[in-house]
């Protein structure tokens, strides 16, 4: 598999592969990511770093899991169906097991012996972690005690977040999200039918109104106990899609971390209030522009997955089926001291090669965008899908991929604008046209799509869609290849200017 390492060669783990440092220097990228040491303090780098949603470029390295022990909510969102999991952090789909602390905790020590990419550990739903917050924290002091160099994540509501941002800090959990869609309470009412707080229920503007004090106040007094705070906001055409810049605003001010805006996913089937009164959800262009309107002094997110609350891998590629209860129950004790020392070696092996990489991106994007040509007119960026499972390589065949990051490239560079779900096309050796067709669609608007490996009759049919399948970059970084294959199409297609 090209310039890349088994660590189970090293560990004696899993099936784990990861990039190896490249000798030569060369070929180094961060996928466009602005993700990096520069201009943040190093308390707060060592806290994002590995923490795949936190950082973008973590997230092609390290794995989060869930532990789906809150079921209850104190809030109704208009997105959000009971039977399935928390939307604030999920893709609807219900939660198979609903898990006990101590369940939990098992799970966590059994995942973490098999997989030492684990970073953290979330409690994300199935309802509001502190709609439960005796399992939450007891939870987490289990998991505290038996993997203490696994980061501690939770997600919420925020309704009840005032009264637990001291227990927070106790358990020293450095990584909090909660979820604002609105920082007006009449759009609010759209959102939210009712919550329940102080012993009863409240409906309408009153609802929303206290649910967005305690929102703000919960988030003011997370970010002064030194908490990094990600906010989360659903998209929602026509209700708050044009409110979520102010939003940003708002939270910037606030001091949150990072945002975090995520389409609404609406479809009947999944019962919602939204998705039974055909409430759509933004395009991937409608996205990106929003996004890309609120990208400033406050970093937004577009790698989100919107995970299952009972999620368990690297981001888009979810092993949670691999860990119910019984598969857990029947695994052997896990050797606790044995899984650290293979999480050790992991991270600085990745902190090795990422040292590395940072040290030649400069290069590398001097030697291929800088040396380009000056031209006329400037050619305009264009988007480039790519299939990847980690390691920031193009190293997964067209046929397989279930997901496509999309980049924009263009004379300035490479950066990451987002994902793209896809059913995987090859079963057993047979393309599925149906399938073709979704994938097309899901990428109709890139200009070329880079894989491992791609075959005839596909290839045929995404160029005559416009996409130019691309696999001759395989198993190269994903941003050194962008930045090529940008300089290559602009040499083939614009006139060079000659600089007196
Ligand atoms: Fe889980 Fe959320 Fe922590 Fe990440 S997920 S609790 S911050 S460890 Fe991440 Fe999943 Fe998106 Fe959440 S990709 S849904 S942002
Ligand atoms: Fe559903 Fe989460 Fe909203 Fe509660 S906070 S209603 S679990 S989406």
């Amino acid at each position: 598999m090209g310039n890349v390492v088994p660590l189970s060669n090293i560990l004696g783990v899993g099936e784990l592969m990861v990039p190896a440092v490249d000798p030569t220097g060369c070929a180094s990228s961060a996928c466009g990511s602005s993700d990096g040491p520069d201009g943040m303090p190093d308390a707060v780098w060592n806290k994002v770093k590995d923490h795949p949603c936190y950082s973008e470029e973590a997230h092609h390295y390290y794995a989060r899991m869930h532990v789906a022990v809150a079921p209850a909510c104190n809030i109704q969102c208009n997105y959000c169906n009971r039977k399935y999991d928390c939307a604030n952090e999920s893709r609807p789909g219900v939660v198979s097991e609903r898990l006990s602390p101590d369940q939990a905790a098992l799970k966590v020590a059994a995942v973490a012996a098999e997989m030492p990419q684990l970073a953290v550990v979330g409690i994300a739903g199935a309802g509001d972690a502190l709609a439960n917050p005796e399992r939450t924290f007891r939870t987490f002091e289990l998991i505290r005690k038996q993997t203490p160099d696994i980061k501690l994540c939770l997600s919420t509501n925020g309704l009840a977040l005032p009264d637990h941002v001291d227990r927070l800090k106790e358990l020293d959990i450095d990584h909090l999200t909660i979820t604002i869609n609105m920082v007006d309470p009449e759009i609010g009412v759209q959102i939210y039918p009712w919550i329940f707080y102080n012993h009863r229920r409240w409906h309408g503007l009153e609802a929303s109104t206290l649910l967005h004090q305690r929102q703000m106040e919960g988030l003011e007094k997370a970010v002064a106990a030194g908490i990094l705070v990600k906010v989360n906001s659903v998209m929602i055409p026509g209700i708050n899609d044009h409110h979520l810049a102010e939003v940003n605003r708002r939270v910037r001010e606030a001091g949150a971390f990072l945002h975090n805006i995520m389409p609404l996913i609406s479809d009947p089937a999944h019962g919602t209030h939204f998705g039974l009164t055909g409430q759509r959800g933004p395009s991937p262009a409608e996205l990106k522009a929003l996004q890309d309107h609120c990208e400033g002094e406050i970093k937004v997110m577009r790698h989100c997955r919107q995970c299952r609350a009972d999620a368990i891998g690297m981001l888009g590629d979810d092993q949670g089926a691999k860990f119910g209860n019984d598969a857990v129950a029947a695994m052997a004790p896990p050797d606790a001291a044995a899984a650290e020392a293979a999480r050790q070696a992991y991270r600085q092996h990745i902190e090795a090669e990422r040292l590395e990489r940072r040290r030649n991106r400069a290069q590398v994007r001097a030697r291929i965008v800088g040396a380009a040509p000056r031209t006329r007119p400037a050619e305009p960026p264009v988007l480039v899908a790519v299939a990847t499972s980690g390691g920031e390589r193009i190293n997964v065949h067209f046929g397989h991929a279930k997901e496509f990051q999309v980049f924009e490239v263009g004379a300035k560079g490479a950066r990451f604008v987002g994902h793209r779900r896809v059913e995987t096309y090859c079963e057993g050796g047979s393309g599925d046209g149906g399938v073709l067709d979704g994938i097309v669609t899901a990428i109709g608007d890139c200009a070329a799509v880079m894989v491992a490996k791609i075959g005839d009759c596909p290839s045929q049919t995404l160029r005559d869609k416009g996409i130019e399948p691309i696999d001759r970059f395989a198993f190269g970084y994903i941003e050194e290849s962008l930045l090529t294959f940008f300089a290559e199409r602009r040499a083939a297609t614009l006139t060079p200017v000659r600089v007196a």
